[in-house]
């Protein structure tokens, strides 16, 4: 049995997201989780860059509001010496589900359709389709060749917003296993889209047992009511909301 099976099996069932519509409540309390960090770790913190990609910025098939003004604030954060810093990138192959134009001709974007492996999809325009400009990091933003870079919504049957866990809670990227390999505790998470990827990679990383510092500064949503909504969902779960300028060496 793999360790996200147990994960499942003691928490009778994961509901993860299975729509733009958040989570209501944390199925899981942090003590529970029988990896939880132990509470004499020496704090070690990585930077978490969530999909600073071309789509989802402005010119792309999915641009989120004023979303290069997060590049700059990376690019500033990376002069402190982070012990990891992670990127997740959206990396769709062409037939994925989650691309409304794979479902017939005249399905609305945006709207919300139940796919084949039963869960609720928002149908969003193609983007961050596997090999094209769209899928690839914002060409200001700074990454390192130590960086660790995770792709996520590889699979066509099912999407994946948060950068641990696909929207089924059927299979787990590498980067819980990664960052529990560093002896990471401390997670710093932003970039695009706040209450989409950003807000279900924090929400993961604090069932997951680390210590998520939102950074507001250097992540942009897709529009104010969401942005407020993401926001106190993540006030809810326990996460310190920062500035980027708060973080210090
Ligand atoms: C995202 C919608 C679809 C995101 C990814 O990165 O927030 N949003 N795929
Ligand atoms: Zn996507």
């Amino acid at each position: 049995m793999t360790e996200w099976q147990k994960f499942s099996d003691n928490n009778g069932g994961f509901s993860s997201p299975t729509s733009i519509s958040p989570h209501t409540s944390n199925p899981f309390s942090k003590k529970n989780w029988h990896t939880a960090l132990s509470e004499d770790m020496p704090t070690k913190r990585a930077l978490i860059i969530v999909d600073v990609q071309n789509d989802f910025c402005a010119g792309g098939s999915l641009s989120v509001p004023e979303a290069d003004d997060v590049v700059p604030v990376f690019n500033k954060l990376r002069d402190i010496s982070w012990d990891a810093v992670f990127l997740t990138r959206d990396y769709h192959p062409q037939d994925h589900a989650s691309f409304a134009s794979n479902h017939g001709t005249d399905v609305p974007l945006f709207s919300i359709r139940k796919i084949k492996s039963g869960v609720d999809q928002v149908m969003w325009p193609n983007h961050c389709v596997q090999g094209t400009t769209g899928s690839e990091f914002h060409k200001d933003l700074i990454v390192h060749d130590t960086d660790v870079i995770v792709k996520k919504g590889m699979n066509t049957d099912i999407d994946s917003y948060s950068g641990f866990f696909d929207n089924a809670a059927q299979e787990k990227t590498e980067l819980d296993t990664l960052l529990r390999e560093r002896k990471i505790t401390d997670l710093y998470i932003g970039g695009i889209a706040l209450d989409v990827c950003v807000l279900f990679t924090v929400l993961d990383a604090v069932k997951l047992g680390y210590n998520v510092f939102f950074i507001e500064d250097a992540s942009r949503g897709l529009g104010p009511e969401q942005n407020e909504n993401a926001r106190k969902q993540m006030l809810e779960q326990g996460v310190t909301i920062v500035n980027s300028t708060d973080i210090k060496e």
